[in-house]
């Protein structure tokens, strides 16, 4: 526990709250959320933030790629604030958890502070992060990788959609590009809520996921180029049917990564021209590798590639297959992995130490200060799928766990 020495929660209803309020931005018939990073429904949700920071006395701003800042001052200003906070767009199938969690949950931090006259040693930053999902623009935490130094703005901004959108455009579009450089919001140290987005958890009834590491990820752009024939009357054995190539290389990566103990996803899978009396001759692919082990990361990529290079000889066509993104394995900072399990065990939630499958913007902000995660549990382990779900206890307690963590970093001044 920190100074305080008090049982100091959060507000579990206010919090729930606004977890449903934003969930009707990009709300979906089915429950689920379609938000993608700088539409019109983010667009929304950023507006419904920037306006809940303020009226909470935080001092919002917007960097040149879009991620937002609210700062709350601290009694030591001369140092960089600890940020806690996520992302708030989602997949186009997406839930009312992934993300937006983590930045509410900052939000209903700071608000409890506020009511409960806390002031911090250290000030304190809520970030949303732009495009942390990859969806719309690849790569996937992508303005929290430009953050770190990955990639350039001006790369970035030049990123297209399927549509041909850029990212700059996009910005421009919802009028989210700050007139602040990426990188001129220092942190002390980054702790980030999120669903857990996987099945662990729940089986084991923990309600808190102490996460210690994050897996690697590949993203790869594949082109296969085949021959548009004629259905009917080209015999099969003279086919270079570019569907068939993607079948067996789809298979072919489930056997790689299955036995080396990774995972495999070909996500998008587009034919160019497509008509069913003719023989698909050209696909566009995408591919997700992961494995929280550098070593496996690297032999499923080799064994994906030995793979195509046969598949493509035999099949008589072409494939590119090119790697647009690397995330190594990220190993959190053990300080801040910690100090989460130190607030849980105060706070009395049972928790397990845990590795995250998803990515996250906390991975990349790891590679420059220290950072954490804490998980709550995803209900029947199910995320970037409109069923996704979590329950109000548990996000209430992801919070409080966020904020003794955070005040035990920070410091309390007074109170
Ligand atoms: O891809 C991921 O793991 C994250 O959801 N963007
Ligand atoms: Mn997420
Ligand atoms: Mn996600």
């Amino acid at each position: 526990m920190t100074k305080l020495g008090d049982n100091l929660k959060i507000d579990s209803a206010r919090l729930w709250d606004t977890i449903n309020e934003t969930a009707k931005f990009g709300g979906t018939p089915k429950g689920g959320v379609r938000r993608l990073t700088l539409g019109p429904e983010d667009k929304l949700v950023r507006n419904w933030f920037r306006k809940a920071c303020e009226d909470a006395g935080l001092e919002v701003h917007v960097d040149a790629l879009g991620s937002m800042f609210a700062l709350r001052k601290g009694r030591d200003m001369s140092k960089a604030p600890i940020g806690i906070g996520s992302h708030l767009d989602t997949q186009p199938t997406g839930g009312k958890f992934d993300g937006i969690l983590g930045v509410l949950g900052a939000l209903e931090v700071l608000r409890t502070l506020n009511d409960a006259g806390i002031e911090t040693e250290m000030p304190i930053c809520i970030a949303n992060w732009t495009n942390e999902e990859g969806s719309r623009f690849a790569p996937a935490m992508m303005a929290s990788a430009a953050y770190v130094g990955d990639f350039t703005t001006d790369d970035i901004l030049s990123r297209r959609d399927i549509a041909g959108v850029t990212v700059g455009d996009a910005l421009d579009e919802i009028g989210y590009r700050g007139d602040v450089p990426v990188g001129t919001q220092k942190f002390s140290g980054f702790v980030e809520l999120h669903i857990e987005q996987g099945p662990i958890l729940e089986a084991e009834s923990k309600t808190i996921g102490v996460v210690e590491a994050g897996q690697g990820v590949l993203w790869f752009d594949g082109k296969i180029t085949g021959f548009e024939s004629h259905a009917g009357s080209t015999p099969m054995p003279l086919r270079k049917d570019a569907l068939a190539t993607l079948s067996e290389i789809v298979l072919a990566t489930e056997r790689v990564v299955s036995n080396i103990g990774a995972l495999g996803t070909i996500g998008e899978a587009v034919i160019a021209n497509p008509s069913r009396n003719v023989i698909p001759g050209e696909i566009a692919f995408t591919m997700d590798l992961r494995s929280a082990d550098a070593g496996k990361l690297e032999a499923i990529e080799k064994g994906v590639r030995d793979a195509i290079k046969e598949i493509a000889a035999h099949r008589k066509v072409d494939v590119a297959f090119d790697k647009v993104w690397h995330k190594p394995p990220t190993h959190f900072n053990k300080d801040f992995v910690n100090a989460v399990e130190t607030a849980a065990t105060s706070l009395g939630y049972s928790h397990r130490r845990i590795t995250s499958g998803a990515g996250h913007d906390a991975c990349n902000l790891n590679n420059i200060m220290p950072t954490a995660m804490v998980f709550i549990p995803s209900k029947d382990g199910i995320s970037h799928n409109e069923l996704e779900s979590s329950a109000q206890d548990d996000c209430a307690a992801g919070a409080n766990v966020l904020m003794h963590t955070v005040l035990a970093l920070a410091g309390v001044a007074s109170k």
